[in-house]
């Protein structure tokens, strides 16, 4: 049985509210959204965080990000968006699963906390 939280709901294991699926990623909504619009893109590879992309991984890394931009056209975020990775405890990861955020759907401050 798997133990990460992303992998069972790639597998469909855990439900989740799916934005778009295809054979490298999957993306869904975030159980917990900090914004309008907050979707989650995750390829179906587990790779832990981005530290653990190789070289090789170039495609699926860019795919995520492609994946974020359809979704955010999909959503209407003609007024722009946010896409971020965190990456370990100080980025702020809390699922060790890679995954993008998508925000959007209202102004988003900078810098982050
Ligand atoms: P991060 O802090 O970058 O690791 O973001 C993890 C996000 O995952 C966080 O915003 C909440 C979301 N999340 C955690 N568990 C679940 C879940 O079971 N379902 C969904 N849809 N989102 C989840």
């Amino acid at each position: 049985m798997s133990t990460c939280i992303f992998c069972d709901i790639v597998e469909g294991k855990i439900p989740s509210e799916i934005a778009h699926e295809d054979h490298l990623a999957v993306a869904f909504h975030d159980v917990s959204p900090k914004a309008p619009t907050h979707v989650l893109v995750v390829p179906r590879e587990h790779l832990e965080d981005l530290d653990a992309a190789q070289p090789g991984h170039e495609s699926l890394l860019g795919h995520l990000i492609l994946v974020a931009k359809e979704i955010a056209t999909k959503e209407g975020l003609a007024d722009g968006y946010r896409v971020v990775v965190n990456c370990g405890s100080d980025g702020g990861q809390t699922v060790d699963h890679l995954h993008v955020h998508l925000l959007g759907g209202r102004p988003l401050s900078w810098p982050p906390g």
